[in-house]
């Protein structure tokens, strides 16, 4: 069986410019070891070609201590073939890393917009694929053409929006991919990558971000393992590689009335899932908690924080938790909750954290809390 690995949006060299300068720095370090710990694998598996489908770096402009350890690692690999299509935020602009010829002869970069290819006759095997040349690519690059060739398994390496037509990130349909009729499109672009798709002979995926940078990346990022068989995709799973994650959860905390219920609640949780230092944590408090409560978020996140690498909430509750009593109060406090009560229930999420609010801060005030 022929072995690829497929990466891509790993984005060495990011900035992390909301962190201080020295996690900032080893955050960067710990992106490029995991990238060095991936090409380890790939060489422990038996990887025929390492397919990097573009965003392998944050900008064109690598620094020279990351671009020579990458040298020095596909060096060391010369029995490893390495493809890299360049993405939007790498592209392939004079004085990248890309246009620059450091790189060893067993890397092959696109480094045009048009369709272009390598093969590989001792593997049978070609690889096209094009590179962003500015950081926007407009068009589709395979436009409908057919592109096997005859006694050999052809794929695709590219950075693209897959069903996403009026994309300016080099818009990819399915009808494109079944009338090329490649066996495999390794795709970068999407961060978090959804299940793999199939388009006529084509099965088309995208392999995610190596390591989550933030919320917005969760989960343990990795790579994807590709075993060909007769010129057809016969083995395909993902491999995570990243040592820690980002995660967004809910927690659903109905009927509690204290900062000390929804601490035994998500304490309950954590030690119940497992999750500790190789974890960051964003739990969305969710539920409906009672009108005269109003969790603090910080005390709260503070005494749940020991153990995860980070931790932070975010209260979506609704104070409507045995509320009947509000909703036939004749006086001011009902009022307020039934004129409040539409937005909190249907409203966009502004109108609900506002009105929640409002209705917070009249009871108290009713009440003489305030
Ligand atoms: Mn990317």
């Amino acid at each position: 069986m022929l072995k690829l690995l497929h990466c891509g949006d790993i984005h060495l060299d990011s900035p992390f410019s909301l962190l201080d300068r020295e996690e900032s720095l080893r955050r960067r370090d710990e992106l490029r070891r995991t990238f060095l710990e991936m090409l380890a694998f790939a060489r422990t598996e038996g990887v025929a070609v390492v397919l990097i489908a573009g965003d392998l770096f944050d900008h064109g402009f690598a620094t020279a201590e990351t671009l020579n350890l990458l040298c020095e690692a596909f060096c060391a690999m010369e029995d490893i073939r390495f493809v890299i299509a360049p993405g939007n935020h790498d592209a392939a602009v004079a004085g990248s890393a890309y246009l620059g010829g450091k790189f060893p002869e067993n890397v092959t970069i696109f480094t045009q917009e048009s369709l272009d290819y390598i093969d590989y006759d001792d593997l049978g095997l070609r690889v096209w694929g094009y590179g962003f040349t500015a950081d926007r690519l407009e068009g589709s690059p395979l436009a409908g053409q057919n592109l096997t060739v005859p006694g050999k398994t052809a794929m695709l390496c590219a950075h693209a929006d897959l069903g996403a037509p009026l994309s300016k990130y080099a818009p990819l349909s399915g009808a494109d991919l079944a009338a090329s009729g490649l066996c495999y499109a390794a795709l970068g672009h999407v961060h978090n990558p959804g299940e793999p798709q199939t388009f006529g002979s084509t099965l088309a995926a995208y392999s995610g971000c190596l390591v989550g940078r933030s919320y917005d990346e969760c989960g343990f990022g990795g790579a994807v393992l590709v075993g060909i068989e007769d010129g057809r995709v016969a083995e395909w799973r993902r491999v995570p590689l990243a040592h820690r994650q980002y995660l967004v959860e809910q927690l659903t905390v109905d009927g509690v009335g204290s900062d000390a219920d929804v601490i035994a609640a998500l304490t309950a949780k954590i030690t119940a899932v497992g999750w500790g230092d190789e974890t960051a944590l964003r739990v969305q408090l969710t539920g409906a908690v009672e009108p005269a409560y109003a969790p603090n978020l910080n005390a709260i996140a503070d005494t749940c924080r020991a153990g995860l690498w980070q931790l932070e909430l975010q209260d979506h509750t609704l104070p409507v938790w045995g509320s009947d009593y509000l909703e036939r109060d004749p006086s001011i406090r009902g009022a307020l909750y039934r004129t409040l009560l539409p937005q909190m229930q249907t409203g966009t999420p502004d109108e609900r954290s506002r009105a929640v609010a409002a209705l917070r801060l009249g009871l108290a005030a009713l009440e003489g809390k305030l």
